[in-house]
């Protein structure tokens, strides 16, 4: 069997104690084929950066340290302050400076020359989200002939948008390299198909492979992602009990709960529902009182500076909110910046009426199907859904709202909050069963079957 080697801008070690449902479905890939894991160690080195290794079992995990340098134009600057925007349809925050472009570009390629050398011609390598777009041609170039598989985590728009990127005829067609591109959903396909027409002149074929006018081949396909549901719901019935979330219902003294759980980050839509959240309370006054809005959202990327300014706007409209609506006993918005376990956050899911997942644009949102995994099958709660969220494309049976309309969102909370059992439990059902089919194993799996096919 071919050994897999997963390139990811973190790699998360196996010591690490929060790891991700990501991070948990590549260690189980990576235990069952045997392989290495290679990208950035988190850290921030200040001479030449050596590769690192660890082994656990079968697994090598290698791990390159970055420059100050490189974490400023790499990571900051071209990844999340030009990328990341771009991607997520919201050009207007786009800075862009030909420095960060020519970081990220050397960062991919210093990954390439410490990869190289590393890998065997059976390996089959699974590279991972935008940070990495050059990757796969700059293994090619080092004569690389392994299998590359790449996958986006994050939206991809259509070729209008894309373009306005300098330089994106430098970037986008460097996924030439590749043998396998997974996107999370058909529109993001859709786009991707676009560009290679109109930008690269290539042919896409009737079973859906891409040809381009050099010969090569590369497969384009939707791969959604899902959460391993089994465990979250154990989760969340062992932690129903638990002291945690015990408090949190003794807080709430009978009101309903809706809760939101986001990395702080301007896709996710939070200012938009924070204002829709003071707009349902001036509505409808029969509710104040009755209904407390919990929104966990650790802080992320603070050395980038839309976040440092989304994080001091979502503080003023949870404070203004809370101060026109509060009671001696009651605030609307309870707003926590911080993380939980997932054992933890599977508790406050199962004991939520409504999850309030409304992001601007998202990938697929692995919160909502976590939301969904954690109800109790006799009492669920309701999903409230984006349908800008990969994960609409499959939760047909959530309340679907477009985020830029408040009154929407309004209108979702009255309608989930009316919802009688019989239909909550319908719906519910139906999205457990999508979330329990599509779940984590089945996204890796489908994705390294088709890479090595
Ligand atoms: P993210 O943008 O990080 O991921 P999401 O899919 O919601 O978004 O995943 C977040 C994960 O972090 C969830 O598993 C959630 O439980 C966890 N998390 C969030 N807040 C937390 C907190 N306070 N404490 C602990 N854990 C917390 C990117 C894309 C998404 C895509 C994923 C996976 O932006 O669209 O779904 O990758 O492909």
């Amino acid at each position: 069997m071919s050994r897999l080697v997963v390139v990811s801008n973190r790699v998360a070690l196996p010591t690490e104690s929060r790891a991700g449902g990501l991070a948990s479905a590549m260690q189980a890939a990576l235990a069952e084929m045997g392989g290495l894991w290679f990208g950035w160690s988190g850290k921030i080195g200040d001479g030449e950066c050596a590769l690192r290794t660890e082994y656990s079992g079968n697994v090598e995990y290698a791990l390159v340290d970055l420059s100050r340098t490189d974490y400023q134009q790499f990571y900051l600057g071209f990844a999340n302050g030009t990328l990341w925007p771009l991607l997520h349809f919201r050009p207007s925050l786009l800075d862009y400076h030909r420095e960060d472009f020519s970081g990220y570009c050397r960062v991919n390629r210093m990954f390439a020359q410490r990869l190289a050398p590393l890998l065997r011609s059976d390996d089959v390598v699974w590279i991972h989200d935008y940070h990495l777009i050059p990757l796969a041609a700059e293994l090619r170039a080092l004569g690389v002939a392994a299998r590359i598989g790449f996958f986006l985590h994050i939206p991809l728009p259509p070729p209008e948008l894309l373009t306005i990127l300098p330089h994106h005829e430098q970037l986008f067609p460097a996924l030439a390299g590749c043998d396998l591109i997974g996107l999370q959903t058909s529109s993001d396909r859709e786009a991707l198909l676009a560009y290679f027409r109109r930008q690269m002149q290539a042919t896409v074929h009737a079973d859906g492979s891409v040809e381009f006018p050099d010969g090569r081949r590369v497969e384009v396909d939707v791969f959604p992602i899902g959460i391993d549901a089994a465990k979250v719901a154990e989760l969340a019935r062992k932690a129903a009990t638990s002291t945690a979330t015990q408090r949190l219902v003794r807080s709430l003294e009978g009101r309903e709960l809706a809760l939101s759980v986001d990395r702080l980050d301007y896709s996710k839509g939070l200012p938009q529902r924070f204002e829709a959240v003071a707009r349902f309370l001036t509505r409808h006054p029969e509710w104040r009182s009755r209904i407390s809005f919990l929104q966990i959202a650790p802080p992320s990327r603070e050395d980038v500076p839309e976040y440092r300014d989304l994080r001091s706007r979502l503080e003023r409209i949870a404070g203004a909110t809370n101060g026109r609506y509060a009671e001696p006993d009651w605030v609307p918005i309870r707003y926590v910046n911080r993380s939980f376990s997932q054992a933890t956050l599977a508790g406050f899911y199962r004991v939520a009426d409504i999850g309030l997942v409304t992001p601007l644009r998202d990938g697929m949102n692995l919160v909502a199907k976590e939301f969904v995994a954690s109800q109790p099958p006799d009492d669920p709660g309701v999903l409230v859904l984006s349908s800008f969220a990969g994960a609409a494309e499959h939760l047909h049976e959530a309340i679907i709202i477009n985020p830029l309309d408040p009154e929407d969102i309004v209108e979702s909370f009255a309608r989930a909050l009316a919802m009688p059992l019989p239909e909550r439990r319908e719906r519910w059902r139906a999205m457990f069963e999508e979330v329990r089919r599509n779940d984590i194993a089945a996204w890796r799996t489908a994705f390294l079957q088709r890479l090595q096919a």
